[in-house]
């Protein structure tokens, strides 16, 4: 039988701000273990950027997103893994719809949990992709 090639694969990502802090969990994946990473997964077939971001934000967080922007995109390739990934990352800026609500950990197995780090004092390590693009001077806030 032939071997199936690899394919690049869609993801949601959400800079989730409140104030001057961004949501995110330290991972339990074969991908970034123990790294802070932010919240989002795999685009599902006909979802929209915006119900994929909201989607993957309630199985991980329990949050309900509220309004969400286009940011940027970015395609990477993860070579450090036993099967290579190539991912097509859409990144979004997104609120809470009650910026009140608290984040809950529905998935134990995959993130130890969820708080809000302050952009200027963020936690080490951070998920590969994200510190790339934090070093790059990357910032995920509105310009006001
Ligand atoms: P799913 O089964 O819920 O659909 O997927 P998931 O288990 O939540 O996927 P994920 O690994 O959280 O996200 C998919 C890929 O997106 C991840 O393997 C690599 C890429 N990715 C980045 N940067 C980030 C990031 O900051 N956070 C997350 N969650 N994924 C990221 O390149
Ligand atoms: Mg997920
Ligand atoms: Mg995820």
């Amino acid at each position: 039988m032939e071997e199936t090639q690899p394919v690049p694969r869609v993801g949601v990502v959400l800079f989730v701000l409140k104030g001057k802090s961004v949501l995110l969990g330290r991972r339990r994946a074969s991908i970034g273990e123990s790294t802070f990473a932010l919240p989002g997964g795999h685009l599902e077939f006909g979802e929209s950027f915006e119900e994929c971001g909201a989607r993957e934000l309630m199985e991980e967080t329990g949050l309900v997103m509220g309004k969400a922007d286009f940011l940027t995109v970015t395609s990477k390739v993860f070579l450090d893994k036993s099967k290579p990934c190539h991912y097509v990352i859409i990144f979004l800026r997104a609120v809470l719809a009650d910026p009140n609500q608290v984040p809950q950990n529905p998935e134990p197995d995959k993130c130890d949990g969820w708080d809000w780090y302050d952009w200027d004092n963020l936690p080490q390590p951070l998920f590969s992709t994200l510190d790339e693009m934090v070093r790059s001077g990357f910032n995920p806030f509105p310009s006001t």
